[in-house]
């Protein structure tokens, strides 16, 4: 397996304007006939080399006549003499086969695409480089009764009856795109149709593509859809300019959905949704990802990526725009409390393991193992702090020289830093280091203050660690939103700054400092760092209590649990009391709305704080959780029976009952923690009472860890209820496979065996492995048989789709953090991955660079 190292990039040697495409359709063998036009790119005497994979050439043609070829491995090497030329291929394939779902595959009766990164050369011979960009005609043919909708990107032309009961259609994208972006669907379809007017006045017909009996459940993916139409409109002064936007939703997906030009195709439970089967929080995620998709057709599709070491280039800036639309369509606070958990979850590991890349790779084995939370995640940070450094005015005009420069191009991160300094006249040399170099900054924060002159030094320093092959890292760029507030006052001392700070150490005065000043700092996270401030537990307190930026109010009460919680794991003494005061003046202030206090209150998880600690010992760390989380429910219990009280009508989606319900569920697991036969009472009055799958399904989380006939007497109830819906019966696995108990392996291991589970599904595949690797105390079950578990899990995957099986080997590449008896076995474990014959390039390269 080789690598490919960014540094190689060298222009396309042959270009493609035109390329058209003929399917005659059918699961098991679908005829593809593909017209390309090629135009020599630059002085140079290079054969057309065409990417295909798994494909063989039954015909291929240059300017009509039968040409000579050959094959280098997979690609097809023709040589050429004149500038440019026309040529033909033919090739069979087998969607029914195509278990990679990558490329044509078929998916519940339907033929559907999925061709990001390199899926295109599984459906004919190409070039299938995001730099060649296209227009695109195709023409579908197929079996009208089992496919009566055909579609495919950009403007349906034309279409007709065909022989027998067969019929056509004719599509055309008078956009030029890459071949990543090409998508077609055929299936049996109904659609959910809407409108919208652009801010021009122009008319686009939108629709939604779902099995006819889920049409009641698309009505949110719409809404959510014309929102972010309208929000970009206004936020980025983007205009949709197509006369049609299509959404299709597929059962079997590798993504969470994806942006093909005009025609989105989604994983279906970014797109079902109603207050029965899917909780807030999925309500949440598919507004998320369907603005996601389409704030894509600017941001991916009008310009595109050079090459996939840009991937951040779209994904990064298309994250921090769904971010952004997320927050202001509800609570910004929240949305980016959340989007801080999940980078700290996902992203923080990742940057301290052996995967550790930068936001723009260097070197890949497989693309695909590089859509990761540091391309994605830590990309939206990067862009947040340009925001941040430039301001919102300077920010947008980068944005719109951005789009205007570029459009129609595929184009680098490079370009997009300088549009934003060509835009603001501000120097960006050192921040680009963010592109460039891995690894979490770590920032030590200190105050001093001096009351007789009433000046206060903030004292600041930062280290980058190194990360596999890189060393010796310059300081970075970290914009830190600082305010000082006054311990007795409670009020902010000065005006919120921001200060950069660019080199190791730094200080910075603050005059006019009457009062004993406390540090807030790096608030609404402005820089994706570990922080370690010089603050007591009483000042914590205090900034919990006081601080006006609600992330930082969250960031102080959680620092204290962070405290305990680690005091607790190392074996010291660790007083609940400071966590407790404060987390009952959050439950009691009147200030706070209850979505804020759902958040504030939820602890951190067992993963979370293993991160925070040098040698991670599992079970040490979930004793001290227990015992902080029982410390509370018992301190707190009647305020927490108060808001576990409380009920939002399940068909109320406003943020304020989705707040209600999330606190509701959050203090019913600490009442459980603390008294757990009440717990199980409360929890199951609540599962039976629910009108709404968010306190249904946080009723059944909390039953999920607790024993006793509760437990499973809802689990048969749920699993009876929704059996036939796979999304929800998703959720039954995911519950189990996360359920904080001693038999949990057990449990999962006798799960694998259902016959409802399945590792051709990558969304159940997940729901059970996936959940259960992120479950530390579980998986790292002290006899190894978690990692053996998920080892054979990926094992068995990697033979039908390799994308799905990679992405879980990083659960196991963390073996460096543990004891060395988890350590040990978890090292077995990859070894055995490594040394399986015929493993995919996917899982080779995680488990080789996790073993290095
Ligand atoms: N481009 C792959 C799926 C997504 O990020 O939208
Ligand atoms: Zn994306």
């Amino acid at each position: 397996h080789v690598a490919i190292y960014r540094q190689d990039y060298r222009p396309p040697d042959w270009l493609v304007p035109n390329v058209s495409l003929d399917f005659e359709l059918d699961p098991e063998r679908t005829r593809v006939r593909s017209k390309l036009r090629v135009t020599r790119n630059g002085d140079h005497d290079r054969p057309l080399r065409l990417a295909g994979n798994g494909l063989r050439p039954l015909a291929v043609k240059v300017d009509g006549s039968e040409a000579r070829w050959t094959l280098d491995g997979e690609t097809l090497v023709i040589e050429l003499t004149g500038i440019e030329a026309t040529i033909e291929t033919e090739v069979e394939i087998a969607p029914s086969a195509n278990s990679k779902l990558m490329g044509l595959y078929a998916s519940g009766g339907l033929l559907c695409t999925q061709c990001e990164s390199e899926g295109f050369r599984r459906i004919a011979f190409h070039p299938d480089r995001p730099d060649v960009l296209s227009r695109y005609s195709v023409r579908m043919s197929a079996d009208k009764s089992r496919f009566p909708i055909l579609l495919a990107n950009g403007n349906l032309v034309a279409s007709g009856a065909g022989e027998g009961n067969g019929h056509w259609a004719e599509w055309d994208d008078p956009f030029p795109k890459p071949s990543y972006l090409f998508a077609m669907v055929a299936g049996d379809l109904s659609a959910n149709r809407d409108r919208f007017t652009t801010m021009s006045g122009r008319e686009v017909d939108l629709a939604i593509w779902v099995r006819e009996k889920d049409l009641p459940k698309t009505r949110h993916a719409m809404e959510s859809l014309k929102a972010a139409m309208r929000w970009d409109e206004e936020v980025y002064g983007r205009e949709y300019d197509l006369d049609l936007f299509n959404i299709v939703a597929v059962d079997d997906f590798n993504f969470g959905a994806m942006e093909n030009k005009g025609l989105n195709i989604f994983n279906s439970r970014y797109v079902l949704a109603d207050e029965d089967t899917a909780t807030d929080a999925d309500f949440d995620n598919i507004a998320g990802v369907v603005a996601h998709e389409y704030f894509h057709n600017w941001s991916g599709d009008r310009v595109t990526c050079r090459d996939w070491f840009q991937l951040s280039l779209k994904e990064g800036f298309t994250v921090f725009r769904d971010q952004s639309f997320s927050g202001d369509m509800g609570s910004k606070a929240v949305k980016r409390i959340d989007d801080v958990r999940l980078l700290r979850a996902a992203q923080f590991p990742e940057d301290s393991g052996p995967l550790a890349h930068p936001v723009r790779p260097e070197s890949y084995i497989e693309i695909t193992n590089f859509y990761t939370a540091t391309v994605y995640n830590k990309g939206a940070e990067v862009i947040r702090m340009m925001r941040t450094i430039l301001g919102d005015e300077a920010f947008r005009k980068g944005s719109d020289l951005y789009f205007e420069r570029h459009d129609g191009q595929a184009v680098t991160c490079e370009d997009f830093v300088t549009a934003m300094e060509d835009a603001s006249g501000i120097d960006l040399g050192q921040f680009r280091l963010w592109y460039s170099q891995a690894g979490t900054p770590t920032v030590e924060a200190r105050i001093d203050h001096d009351a007789a002159s009433g000046q206060a030094t903030l004292h600041l320093s930062q280290a980058v660690p190194d990360t596999p092959g890189q060393t010796g890292k310059a300081p970075m760029v970290l914009p830190l939103k600082t305010a000082l507030i006054g311990a007795d006052s409670g009020e902010a001392l000065r005006e919120e700054r921001l200060i950069l700070l660019d080199r190791e150490e730094a200080t910075f005065t603050f005059d006019g400092i009457g009062e004993t000043p406390l540090l807030s700092i790096n608030r609404d996270f402005s820089a994706p760092v570990l922080l370690n401030a010089d603050r007591r537990p009483g000042e914590l307190e205090r900034l919990a209590e006081v601080d006006a930026n609600p992330f930082a109010r969250y960031e102080a009460l959680q620092e204290l649990m962070y405290r305990a919680l680690i005091a607790g794991a190392r074996g010291e003494d660790a007083d609940p009391a400071p966590v407790i005061a404060a987390m009952r003046g959050t439950l009691q202030s009147n200030a706070l709305d209850p979505a804020f206090k759902g958040e504030a209150l939820s602890m951190p998880t067992e993963g979370l704080i293993g991160d925070r600690m040098d040698l991670v010992d599992p079970e040490a760390i979930h004793a001290s959780r227990d015992a902080l989380r029982q410390a509370v429910g018992k301190a707190l219990a009647d305020d927490l029976a108060r808001a576990q009280e409380q009920h939002a009508s399940g068909d109320d989606l406003s943020p304020g009952a989705k707040g209600i319900r999330r606190l509701k569920s959050v203090s019913l697991g600490l009442l459980a923690a603390g008294d757990p036969a009440r717990g199980a009472a409360l929890a199951k009055a609540q599962y039976d009472a629910a009108d709404n799958m968010t306190d249904r399904q946080g009723a059944l989380a909390i039953l999920a860890s607790l024993g006793g006939p509760e437990r499973d007497a809802a689990f048969a109830g749920f699993h009876e209820r929704y059996k036939e819906d796979s999304l929800v019966l998703d959720k039954w696995f995911a519950l189990q496979a996360a359920a904080q108990r001693a038999d949990t392996i057990d449990v999962v291991e006798e799960l694998a065996r259902h016959p409802q589970f399945s590792a051709r599904n990558p969304n159940r595949w997940r729901a059970l492995v996936s959940h259960f690797a992120a479950n530390q105390w579980a998986f790292h079950h002290a006899s190894g048989r978690g990692y053996r578990f998920v080892t054979d899990m990926i094992l068995e995957v990697d033979r039908i789709n390799p994308q799905v099986a990679a992405r879980q080997v990083p659960s196991l590449g963390r073996w460096k953090r543990f004891e060395p008896n988890r350590a040990a076995l978890m090292r077995a474990e990859l070894e055995r991955i490594a040394a399986t014959p015929g493993l995919s390039k996917d899982v080779f390269e995680q488990a080789s660079k996790s073993l290095a």
